[in-house]
């Protein structure tokens, strides 16, 4: 099976860099300068047509959005190498719910705290009340993350799997826009976790060095 991954520094494709890593999976990295408009080339859009990264060209076919692809790496790769649970199993149901959870339900508030406060979107856009509403959000979500570390040292259990590095990266980035996990003691200590797998040392501070 061949993988060719198109991505950019810091970005939503660092997640998926991350997990080919931390799998151990062969691939071809396209790094992409975004500000430059590299992915809006007619030949990209030909394999995205949504113009952004990541994409994971498999065997010639494309898979995009980042959570799709992690949930395929998962299912293809993590279950016989230990990082994703089997098919059929309740902690595959788990894996699925904790993951699409942080893309979607958490992911969404990030999005609001984005538009309603980010330096990156034009400040007539801003929003403060809806800033701070987005904020409390993100935080009883964070309690909620808080407590079931709190009965597992991992999301999964024992044992460090690919929802862990699927979770982590979504509340990690949710840290650089604003969010204060430090408060709920079991996030933090799982976040150090994560930070001290040498995959993650291995892609995200890499990929900082190039993006700055
Ligand atoms: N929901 C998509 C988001 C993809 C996305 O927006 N990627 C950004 C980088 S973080 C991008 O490529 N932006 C370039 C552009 O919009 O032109 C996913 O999870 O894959």
């Amino acid at each position: 099976m061949t993988l060719k991954l198109f991505a950019a520094p810091m970005s939503s494709a660092t997640p998926v860099h991350h997990a080919l890593v931390e799998l151990g999976v062969e691939f071809e990295l396209v790094l992409f300068d975004l500000a430059r408009g590299e992915q809006k080339s007619p030949a990209y859009l030909a394999v995205n047509p949504h113009g952004v990264v990541p994409t994971l060209v498999v065997d010639g076919t494309a898979l995009y959005e980042a959570l799709a692809i992690l949930q395929w790496l998962g299912d293809r790769y993590g279950v016989e190498r230990g990082l994703w649970p089997a098919a059929g199993s309740p902690q595959r149901l788990a894996a699925l719910s904790w993951t699409t959870w942080a893309y979607v339900s958490y992911g969404t508030l990030i999005n609001v705290l984005n538009f309603s406060q980010s330096p990156r979107v034009d400040a007539s856009l801003h929003h403060p009340p809806l800033a701070a509403e987005a904020l409390l959000r993100l935080d009883a979500a964070l309690g909620r993350l808080d407590a079931q570390l709190a009965k597992a040292p991992y999301l999964l259990g024992d044992d460090y799997s690919l929802a862990d590095l699927v979770v982590a990266s979504v509340v990690t980035y949710s840290t650089y826009c604003g969010v204060d996990a430090s408060r709920h003691a079991n996030v933090q200590r799982w976040l150090q976790d994560f930070a001290a797998r040498p995959s993650y040392r291995q892609v995200w501070l890499a990929e900082r060095e190039q993006a700055a």
